[in-house]
């Protein structure tokens, strides 16, 4: 393929343009900040940004606060609120009949306790199933000890 005339050219930039805006507006984000799970007292801080590829999530943690060289849990839940622990609920994604896509939804601390990283899954949820959604952070042992809402 040969591009001989300027007209072509353009056509070819065109294209390319387009295919850049594309993505641009299919690759969304949501942010959470994290603190004390309802009920329970500040043990875990930090932030995490969910990357939304469609149903494609690239969950990002920076965490401090945990016990460490562990590793937990990290996962939205179906609730939308971090003040009630009965509204919280359990993990969420569809169709039910897939299992539980979060089981696969870990961080990983250093020798200080600190967690930074991020991992992948499919949770069958776009970006805008997730506005307003929780986030928890559990414990090496599942407690629950961290949480906060997912937003723009
Ligand atoms: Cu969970």
């Amino acid at each position: 393929m040969i591009i001989s005339t300027s007209g072509k050219t353009i056509l070819l930039g065109a294209s390319l343009l387009a295919s850049i805006l594309s993505f641009g507006a299919s690759a969304q984000s949501l942010h959470a900040k994290i603190g004390a799970y309802p009920g329970t007292k500040t043990t875990v801080t930090g932030a995490v940004t969910v990357n939304f590829d469609q149903q494609d999530l690239t969950v990002k943690y920076n965490l401090k606060g945990l016990n460490p060289v562990r590793n937990g849990g990290l996962h939205i839940h179906v609730g939308t609120s971090c003040k009630n622990a009965d509204k919280v609920g359990g993990h969420y994604f569809a169709p039910k009949s897939m299992g539980d896509y979060w089981k696969s939804g870990q961080w990983v601390s250093d020798t200080k306790g600190r967690a930074k990283g991020s991992f992948r899954l499919v949770s069958g949820l776009a970006y805008k199933a997730n506005i307003g959604h929780a986030i928890v952070v559990h414990n090496a042992s599942g407690a629950r000890i961290g949480c906060g809402i997912l937003e723009k």
